[in-house]
């Protein structure tokens, strides 16, 4: 296809003050006029075309100044309209009409409808699929908008800022306008028009400004916004109290809908989310759910000053407001929550879903250099590697000279289009640091590696650190230039505290930070009394892999002493990988599988530990995933072997720890009735987690089968579930849980979906069987996101041996899905298929059975931007 480059960028010849829009809406046939006030940009010839964006309209009329345009004063092609004949003046106004059908917008982007309402999705260009426009992200205008629609059937017309008038009208018809006051580009444009009911309250801002919180759910379903509503409260006062950020509306809406091809939508004022981020209560959501809606109110919310009020110049930038509002929500929950676990739970998550995308054929910078469809940018490495950035800067320059950076960037960039050399200027100028080796963490994808060695010299006193940074990237070419890499450690004497040190020379240490700068360091640390191990990464202070030389006698030893407590985690779970890793092994050679007896030894005391927290105790007891063994062992991987291992390992830990487990879940209470918050979900993590374990041991399914039936919250209900579904696969217990569930949950889209997911991920050899049933069962639809990802994204991202069957029929299974999908919506489609990415890992009978589906979806003659996108750099 054909690439967008970021060094291409221009500034647009024209701009748009004002933006009227009039919406007639109809289910097949809406209208839209917009009238726009155009200038041309300072000298720009008078001969430049208007080219305006446009995608799947109807063109009915363009008039400039009121006069109509005729046939040969324009252009149509299938990506907009080139407009030739324009005044000499340098400002006019264009009158557009375009008629499109929302009902048959299968893509839901643009205006569609769900469930009978309207609603609308832009971002990235979406826009353009309602009128012609110049749809890029540094078009910033202010937009009156006009709805008019059925009194009965959409008595709800909503949009962006406030609501300045509204009436009725003849033919049972009604109207409401909406007067955006922000300049805004058109990506934050929402409009939703339909029939829901209402949770309210409200905000006082510190500076006393009274804001209407309104959030917008299906009838009867009020309730079960609450929680959405705390948290949107909380995320109001967070982010005043710690980044000084005011909300600047009267209203601030939010409306949740059943399909929406992502999490939310930070639309100004008026959010759109995906209703599975909003509607929560004890009867249908997990405790994850919780914290998901809690992190993702945030998140959007958070957007209304990094992403609105200072928005991106061009896509390239995008993560300019996706990784810095990644960061902020992470930091929300963090406060919210345990800071520790928080950060246990995220570093996981990155490591399986970026490490794998940065050291795959779909790797990209940070901030990328090219694309031919933005929307597959949206990626782990844009959001969560781009908040692992932000959090460096933090680590570089310090909390205080982090929130002089941000302070200046609102200051400074407040109704920008921004860049992210304006970002790191920010921070350049209001702190003194030399920031422009750090800013290659956003031009070269891959993720560094370190290799630590380490020496005592008892003699002097002396501790030497070696470190050598590397970088392989499948991406970048030419030469790879050393990153500044701020490395957190510590040196854990014998009895686990800190050991000081005199002197330091061989690189910059700032307090407990080593800046890695050079390919290679040799790190002298004087007047060490005795012999330390070395805790390097603390709090994970950057997203690289390390190879430190350690003994598994110093892991166990940081694993029980580091004072931190993500390198104690992080400790304790190298240490099981490396016994995970020795049993595939042995496994695959036919041989014995060997146990390590210190790392059950660890296990059983943290299980016992009440001094820990018990979520802390949780992470640690949930040993790494089939998917982390995986990518671990990198190449040549056999997803049986793995399985087999990793089953084999757990039963033999939780036999050791048997009796402790019975203690741990018959002693382990928590608070009724249910709360949702973090500290008794991680009674509940810990709970489940020991009753799991214990079914590892000694198979018994009676006892999970009566914590499925007797509980009184879905996290304890679909634990359960998942112990029968993932450990006892064929057995009665778990056809008549999946049954009861089943008939339970019918009428509820959002449970549906995990009885749908949890299925997908059920092991054995007729996984596949499973998943295609279930793919023609008269409650799946291959139109709503959440049922195609419950299915065919949790078969092809949760179910290692099934997906990974040795025939490869897994991947001609979802390569054909996909096919079909993208003909329906290919954004989710493209999604789905770069669960392929890391095909060329797999052993090679398996990869030749997998590069064979991915070359034969390819060769599809009608395939989306989008899927063909994820293939080409797939298949390269
Ligand atoms: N900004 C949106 C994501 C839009 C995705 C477009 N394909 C949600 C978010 O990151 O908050
Ligand atoms: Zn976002």
């Amino acid at each position: 296809g054909t690439a967008i480059l970021l060094k291409d960028y221009r500034p647009s010849d024209y701009v748009i003050d004002k933006v009227d829009l009039d919406f007639l809406l109809d289910t097949q046939e809406t209208v839209v006029t917009s009238k726009l006030t155009i200038r041309r940009a300072k000298g720009v010839a008078t001969d430049a075309p208007l080219e305006l964006d446009g995608d799947e309209l109807k063109l009915v009329s363009i008039a400039i100044n009121n006069s109509a345009l005729a046939r040969d004063d324009y252009t149509l092609n299938d990506d907009g309209l080139s407009i030739t004949q324009l005044p000499d003046s340098d400002a006019f106004t264009l009158e557009i009409v375009t008629k499109i059908n929302p009902t048959a917008n299968k893509k839901l982007m643009g205006l569609y409808r769900t469930s009978g309402n309207f609603c609308t999705q832009c971002e990235a260009e979406g826009f353009r699929r309602i009128t012609y426009y110049l749809d890029r992200p540094d078009i910033l205008s202010v937009f009156t908008v006009r709805i008019e629609g059925d009194r009965d059937t959409v008595p709800l017309l909503l949009s962006n800022g406030n609501c300045t008038d509204k009436g009725e009208l003849d033919n049972g018809r009604h109207f409401a306008v909406w007067h955006d006051p922000h300049p805004k580009p058109a990506y934050l444009f929402a409009l939703f028009a339909g029939d829901l009911g209402v949770l309210k309250d409200s905000f006082t801002t510190r500076s006393g400004r009274e804001v209407s919180l309104e959030i917008y759910v299906e009838h009867g379903k009020e309730p079960r916004a609450a929680y959405a509503m705390d948290s949107l409260i909380r995320s109001m006062k967070w982010d005043e109290e710690v980044y000084g950020c005011e909300y600047d509306l009267d209203i601030f809406m939010i409306v949740a809908v059943s399909d929406f091809n992502m999490g939310a939508m930070e639309n100004k004022g008026l959010n759109i989310f995906n209703d599975k981020y909003v509607l929560a209560d004890p009867e249908t959501a997990t405790d994850q759910d919780y914290a998901n809606i809690e992190a993702i109110i945030a998140h959007e919310y958070f957007h209304n000053w990094t992403g609105n009020r200072i928005t991106c110049r061009d896509w390239f930038q995008l993560c300019l407001k996706e990784g810095l509002t990644v960061y902020r929500d992470h930091s929300f929950s963090a406060d919210e929550r345990s800071a520790p676990v928080k950060r246990i739970a995220e570093v996981r998550g990155l490591r399986a879903h970026q490490f794998p995308e940065d050291a795959g054929p779909l790797a990209h910078p940070v901030r990328p250099q090219r694309y031919s469809e933005i929307n597959n940018f949206y990626t782990s490495t844009v959001y969560e590697k781009g908040s692992e950035v932000v959090g460096m800067f933090k680590t570089i320059v310090g909390e205080d000279g982090y929130k002089r950076a941000l302070d200046l960037y609102f200051e400074r960039h407040d109704g920008d289009a921004a860049t992210i050399e304006d970002f790191i200027k920010c921070f350049e100028d209001a702190t003194g640091a030399d920031l422009k080796q750090f800013a290659l963490w956003y031009d070269q994808a891959g993720t560094p590696n370190l290799a630590i060695g380490t020496n005592y010299d008892e003699a002097n006193k002396r501790f030497t650190v070696n470190i050598t940074q590397s970088l392989r990237s499948t991406v970048v070419t030419g030469e790879v230039a050393p990153m500044h890499i701020p490395v957190r450690f510590g040196l854990v004497g014998p009895e686990g505290s800190d050991l000081s040190f005199s002197g330091v020379t061989g690189a910059d240490v700032t307090g407990d930070v080593i800046h890695v700068r050079e390919p290679k360091h040799t790190i002298q640390f004087e007047g060490v009394e005795q012999k330390p191990v070395i805790s390097v990464l603390r709090g994970f202070s950057a997203p690289v892999t390390t190879i430190p030389e350690r003994s598994d006698k110093e892991l166990a030893f940081l694993a029980r002493r580091d004072s931190d407590a993500f390198a104690r985690w992080e400790a304790l779970s190298s240490l099981a990988m490396r016994q995970l890793r020795q049993a595939t092994k042995d496994v695959q050679q036919g041989e014995e599988i060997s146990t390590s007896p210190e790392l059950t030894t660890i296990l059983h005391e943290i299980l016992n530990d009440d001094t820990l927290e018990p979520a802390y105790r949780a992470l640690c007891l949930n040993l790494p995933s089939e998917a982390d063994i995986a990518r671990e062992i990198g190449s040549d991987i056999d997803p049986d072997a793995i399985h087999t291992a990793r089953t084999h390992i757990l039963a033999a830990i939780s036999q050791e720890c048997l009796v402790s487990l019975e203690a741990t879940y018959s002693k382990l209470q928590p608070a009724k009735p249910f709360v949702p918050d973090a500290s008794s979900a991680g009674i509940r993590a810990l709970r489940n987690t020991a009753l799991g374990l214990i079914v590892r041991a000694n198979g018994d399914l009676e006892l999970v089968a009566n914590h499925f039936a007797n509980a009184d919250n879905m996290t304890d209900r679909m634990d359960a579930l998942s112990i029968l579904a993932l450990q006892a696969p064929y057995a009665e217990e778990t056809a008549s849980a999946l049954e009861a569930f089943k008939k339970q949950y019918a009428d509820n889209a959002i449970v549906t979906d995990k009885w749908f997911a949890i299925q997908a991920m059920m092991p054995g050899s007729n996984a596949l069987e499973r998943v295609e049933a279930l793919s023609k069962a008269e409650n799946f639809s291959w139109e709503n996101p959440n049922r195609v990802r419950s299915l065919f994204g949790s078969f092809a991202i949760g179910n290692p041996t099934g997906f990974n069957r040795a025939d490869g029929a897994g991947y001609r299974f979802l390569c054909d899905a996909t096919g079909r999908l993208d003909e329906i919506n290919p954004q989710v489609a493209a999604r789905l298929i770069t669960a392929m990415r890391s095909w060329r890992n797999l052993e090679k009978d398996r990869a030749g059975h997998a590069h064979e589906a991915l070359k034969t979806l390819a060769a599809k003659k009608k395939l989306s931007r989008d899927v063909r996108d994820i293939l080409e750099r797939t298949l390269a």
